[in-house]
This record gives C-alpha cells, sequence and structure tokens, in this order.
C-alpha cells in the first residue's frame, strides 16, 4: 500500500488549527505526527513513497458538497456536467465528496429512478458520491420506498413547496413525508418557495411582456420564501421531524430558522456562494439575456436590501449551518437560451462544484469568517450532516484520507479561459479572483490534483452509504 506523508504543513480543523505532518497509509490516513517526528528512528525513504511538502500551507480535509445535481433531467434539457466531468471538476477544486439528488419525477417508481442513479454514477466519478432523493410523488410506495433507502445508505429526503407538475408537493404530502421522517431518523430536506404565488407572478410578468432574466427574481420574491420556510417548519414542528432548509437565499427565511433554532427545534440551513456573492442589482446590470446565467432558484437577493451581507453573518453566527453549491449546470447555448423572450423557459440553476471551496477561503481573507469555520461550513458539517462524518469532514487516524493542500499564498482566476472544468460554456464566476489555490487533492489516498495536473481517473469515486445525521443521535 501507498505510503505519504504530508508534512510541515498547518492542519486546519473545525476547531482549530495545528503545526502536524499527516501520515496517509493506502486509503486512509494512519497519524497526525507532531511536525519532523516521522523522521526520528524512521527510514523515510524505505517506509515512504511519497513526500508532499506542505511548508506554508494549508492541510484541510477534503470539501463535501452535499448538494449536487449531475446530468439531472430538468426544464426540458438535462444538466450539463455528467458525473465524470461534474466530480472531474470537484476534484479540481478540492472537494472530495458530493452527494447528489436522485430524482423521482410524478409517477416514477422511487427505487428505480436510485437504481438509475446508480448506473449514471458508477464507474464514472473522480470523487466518492453519495445520494440524496427527491420524493415529487408522496404515495404509500413511496413513503415505504424511504425505508428502504435508509437501508441504502440514503438518509435524506427532499420535497418541494414549487414547480407545479414536476417537482411540487402539498402541505397533506408533505406532512405524511415527514411524519415517516420522523419514525425512521431520515432527514427532511425541503425547497422552501410558495410556488402558487410564484405561478402568479410570473404569468403575469410574461403576459406584461416582462420576459427577461431579472424577472425571474422579482417574481420569486423573499416573502415566498419567508413563507415557505416558515410553513415547512411548522410542519417539522408538528410531525417531530428533523428539517434541512436547502439554498436559503433571503435574510427573512434565515430569521424563520434561527427563531426555530432557538426554540430548540432540529432545523438546519444551508446557503450557497451565488447567496454570499452575487445579486439582484448586478443581474439587472447584465446586457441583454446575459443575466440568464444567474437563473437559479431560489433567486439571487437584492443587495440593497443586505440578504448577502446578512448571510455571511448568519454564517459566522451559526445560524446558518453549512454552504453547498447547488450545482445544477446549463450551457447559455441550447439550454439556458431556451428562455430567451420568456425568463420562466430559462434552465434553473448556476455551476460552482469547482469553486466553493476556493469561494469560500476568499471569506477568510476578506474577514468575513475563520479558517476554521471555512473548514466546518464546507467539510465537516456536511459530513455531520449526512452521516458522514469519521470517514469524511475530519483529518484523524481512521478517517479516509481525503486531504487538500491548500496555499494561502496562490492564487486563483476564476473564468471560462482561466480556471474552468465544468462542463459550462460560461462561468458564472467570470473575472473572480481569490487569494489562495487548491494545490494538491488527495482523494482515498490517491492524488487526484497535483501542481495544476489531474491524475484521478473515473471509476477512482466510490458510492458512500450514508449513515443517519450525526447532529440527531
Ligand atoms: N434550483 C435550481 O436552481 N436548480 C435545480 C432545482 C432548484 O431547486
Ligand atoms: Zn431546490
Ligand atoms: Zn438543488
Ligand atoms: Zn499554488
Amino acid at each position: 500500500m501507498t505510503k505519504t506523508l504530508i508534512s510541515n504543513g498547518t492542519v486546519v480543523s473545525a476547531t482549530g488549527r495545528v503545526q502536524a505532518d499527516v501520515l496517509v497509509d493506502g486509503e486512509t490516513i494512519a497519524a497526525v505526527l507532531r511536525p519532523g517526528s516521522a523522521l526520528l528512528g524512521f527510514d523515510l525513504e524505505r517506509n515512504v513513497d511519497r513526500v508532499i511538502d506542505a511548508s506554508g500551507k494549508y492541510v484541510i480535509p477534503g470539501g463535501v458538497d452535499a448538494h449536487t445535481h449531475m446530468q439531472m433531467p430538468f426544464g426540458g434539457t438535462e444538466a450539463s456536467d455528467t458525473f465524470e466531468t461534474g466530480t472531474r471538476a470537484a476534484a479540481w477544486g478540492g472537494t472530495t465528496s458530493i452527494i447528489d439528488f436522485v430524482v423521482q419525477y410524478p409517477e416514477q417508481d422511487v427505487l428505480g429512478q436510485y437504481q438509475l442513479w446508480h448506473e449514471k454514477a458508477a464507474g464514472n466519478c473522480a470523487v466518492d458520491y453519495g445520494f440524496h432523493q427527491i420524493l415529487s410523488d408522496v404515495q404509500d410506495s413511496s413513503l415505504k420506498a424511504m425505508d428502504e433507502l435508509i437501508a441504502e445508505g440514503v438518509t435524506s429526503f427532499k420535497l418541494f413547496m414549487a414547480y407545479k407538475g414536476v417537482f411540487l408537493s402539498d402541505d397533506g404530502q408533505i406532512l405524511r413525508a415527514f411524519q415517516k421522517g420522523a419514525s425512521n431518523g431520515a432527514m427532511m430536506m425541503m425547497h422552501a418557495e410558495n410556488g402558487a404565488m410564484i405561478d402568479v407572478l410570473v404569468q403575469q410578468a410574461v403576459e406584461a411582456g416582462n420576459t427577461s432574466p431579472y424577472y425571474h427574481g422579482l417574481t420569486r420574491p423573499w416573502q415566498a420564501e419567508e413563507e415557505a420556510t416558515h410553513r415547512a417548519i411548522m410542519i417539522a414542528d408538528l410531525t417531530g421531524a428533523p428539517l434541512y432548509v436547502v439554498h436559503v437565499s433571503a435574510k427573512q427565511a434565515v430569521e424563520q430558522i434561527a427563531t426555530a433554532r432557538d426554540r430548540g427545534l432540529n432545523v438546519f440551513g444551508e446557503t450557497c456562494p451565488q447567496y454570499l456573492y452575487l445579486s439582484l442589482e448586478e443581474q439587472l446590470g447584465a446586457p441583454g439575456f446575459e443575466g440568464a446565467k444567474w437563473v437559479c432558484s431560489t433567486p439571487l437577493r437584492s443587495r440593497a436590501e443586505g440578504h448577502q451581507q446578512h448571510m455571511w453573518q448568519s454564517l459566522r453566527t451559526n445560524d446558518i449551518q453549512m454552504v453547498s453549491t447547488d450545482h445544477c449546470p446549463f450551457c447559455m447555448k441550447d439550454q439556458k437560451d431556451m428562455g430567451i423572450g420568456d425568463f420562466s423557459k430559462i434552465p434553473n440553476g448556476i455551476g460552482s462544484v469547482e469553486h466553493r471551496m476556493d469561494l469560500m477561503y476568499q471569506g477568510v481573507v476578506s474577514g468575513q469568517i475563520s479558517l476554521e469555520r471555512w473548514v466546518e461550513i464546507t467539510s465537516t458539517t456536511p459530513a455531520r450532516m449526512f452521516g458522514l462524518y469519521g470517514r469524511k469532514g475530519v483529518i484523524q487516524p481512521g478517517a479516509d484520507a481525503d486531504v487538500v493542500v491548500y496555499d494561502p499564498n496562490g492564487h486563483t482566476s476564476i473564468g471560462l479561459d482561466k480556471t474552468h472544468h465544468m462542463n459550462m460554456d460560461y462561468s458564472a464566476w467570470e473575472g473572480f479572483e481569490i487569494d489562495g489555490h487548491v494545490d494538491t487533492v488527495i482523494s482515498r489516498g490517491r492524488v487526484v490534483v497535483d501542481g495544476g495536473e489531474f491524475l484521478g481517473r473515473a471509476g477512482h469515486g466510490q458510492y458512500l452509504k450514508r449513515g443517519l445525521s450525526q447532529y440527531l443521535s
């Protein structure tokens, strides 16, 4: 088995930092050692196959992106990253685990869809992958499937309060699914937007000739997000189910989550880089149809209203627990452009799986979050939230050797002709400059990225059979 020593780096965890050497043996971490101690009484040349010098660099657990949609059929097309291209891009950016969403559309068999997602992913992934399950047809067979999926390591289930005819569940269906989650320990995830209100606003806008991409955001106002977030919390409270609200963008929705947590409920919130950095005003300022690049749901929010600054604060105070990408990439050509003349036909989604670690590190540079909080919200908490902690999310003996060597003196320019490995014909992050750099990425002991070279392979990534959320037991 290959032994690798990552020497002289600063090992950063959710709780602190220490100068240490990390010894990797095969696929796992064998030891975290005092710097240089591996050299004492130890023939380095004979006993270690490779030494990675991490002097002046951070050594962190690999990123866990708990919200991706690889090759998802959606909006009359399919998300443009396959499991192969998407996980390769993830690896480039220091993310060594993803949790992707199996989709049940109406009338589809849940377990059949789960098998289908395995077929899509198996043999294609560069890094490890797990699954959540989307339920869009809550009926007896779907509820029964929830028990069977938990035994398969799918321990979290997403429902939608929007997208009529596609994903939408009504409150009674949500109640039934949450009752099941309360009894079997599953984490219930919610897309919290009031779809009925949004559908009317969208129709009115299109009829009035307000068809540019900017109206996507205006027709999905924060009130629709706050109301749905509150309703989801009430259903969680009534049933006793734990609730994880995905892609939170409105400060008012954050306040609902914070209030619920203060009351002692098991309610958690996720945000995404786009809700920290991008705004409705910038989307408005984009020429022509360019604003389509940032059409996602929940939508970008107004900077004048202060949502972005409030979201950073919420990450600091733990009103919001973690950051995923909601990676749902579409190209402008032949995908987003379906919505020219009608914004409601633009496939919803932004691609960021490659840039999450960098974008959040820039939050450390700008003083928004600490170095430790960076590791916590991008790796440790996602792992713990979704039953992977111990294997993932931490550098300690016995953990999977998923390690990133991050250079705080390096630099990353994001953009189509710069750093961009996702299968998209544009970057939602064009022109972003990061005062740091992913130097080396190790996935289960294998160096998959090093010195600007991809060394991984499709099929190295394995399915992650997850346990129940470690925030609940
Ligand atoms: N939001 C998106 O932007 N894309 C996929 C589905 C969703 O909820
Ligand atoms: Zn969603
Ligand atoms: Zn999503
Ligand atoms: Zn570098």
